[in-house]
């Protein structure tokens, strides 16, 4: 079988033939496949890279919660879910019973008032508590119940906030942060739940993500990436300089 005439390929204007610098014959056929080929290779390429570049830009929120005295209580993270944002977390070392928890306007916890993170994070205007007929802020919450052992679990969720940007983001130009006060929020009271005053404090902190999945300078991931990329464009080249040879 002759090298590009298989199968009863027929060319009418006769199967114009040349040599490239393997010293194979070459077909418009078998250009062809090495086009398909190589345009598959681009295509996977660059899914690979936008998959990662995807993964890499997937914020991971967290708040690292401390109390009056500087100690680290406890940690939450925040993520995007349907109706706002989910918080998820565990504290401890924290007076047993039922605390207001609500997101502050201010992402600055200087203690030990913690006054510093502002009143409710409320960029829609509204009054406190999900009770409040003209209600709610943003960044209300339910109270967070700690046991006779001083822990908890934050498990809510913040109604109609988000984290991209926009009117209702917890990341707006000031940040935001997470604040326990001392007692339980009526889920009423305008503008504070009257819950007391605010005995933990954590600012919310996005990274674009976690450290541990970021790659590093020697990774064979990124050794692999930077070979792809290099025979990527190689093959672009071959392809563009094949075109113009076929000509
Ligand atoms: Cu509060």
């Amino acid at each position: 079988m002759t090298v590009g005439r298989a199968g009863g390929y027929s060319d009418p204007v006769g199967c114009r033939m040349r040599r490239d610098t393997t010293g194979l014959e070459k077909t418009k056929e078998g250009n062809t496949v090495r086009i398909a080929l190589a345009f598959v290779t681009i295509v996977a390429l660059a899914a690979t890279l936008l998959a990662g570049s995807a993964l890499a830009q997937t914020p991971s929120v967290t708040a690292e919660v401390k109390d009056a005295g500087g100690k680290v209580v406890g940690v939450a993270r925040f993520t995007a879910a349907a109706d706002g944002v989910q918080l998820a977390g565990q504290v401890q070392g924290l007076p047993p019973g039922v605390h207001g928890i609500h997101i502050h306007t201010v992402g600055t916890c200087a203690p030990p008032d913690f006054v510093s993170a502002g009143g409710h994070f409320n960029p829609t205007g509204k009054k406190h508590g999900t009770k409040n007929a003209e209600g709610h802020h943003v960044g209300d919450l339910p109270n967070l119940t700690i046991a006779a052992d001083g822990t908890g679990t934050i498990q809510m969720v913040a109604k109609g906030a988000t984290l991209s940007a926009g009117a209702t983001s917890l990341f707006d130009a000031d940040g935001s942060a997470l604040v326990i006060h001392a007692g339980p929020d009526d889920e009423a009271t305008d503008p504070t739940g009257n819950s007391g005053g605010r005995i933990a404090c954590g600012v919310l902190t996005q990274l674009s993500a976690p450290a541990s999945s970021l790659p590093r300078t020697g990774d064979p991931a990124v050794i692999v990436s930077i070979l792809a990329g290099a025979g990527a464009l190689f093959a672009a080249g071959g392809v563009a300089l094949r075109r113009r040879q076929t000509r």
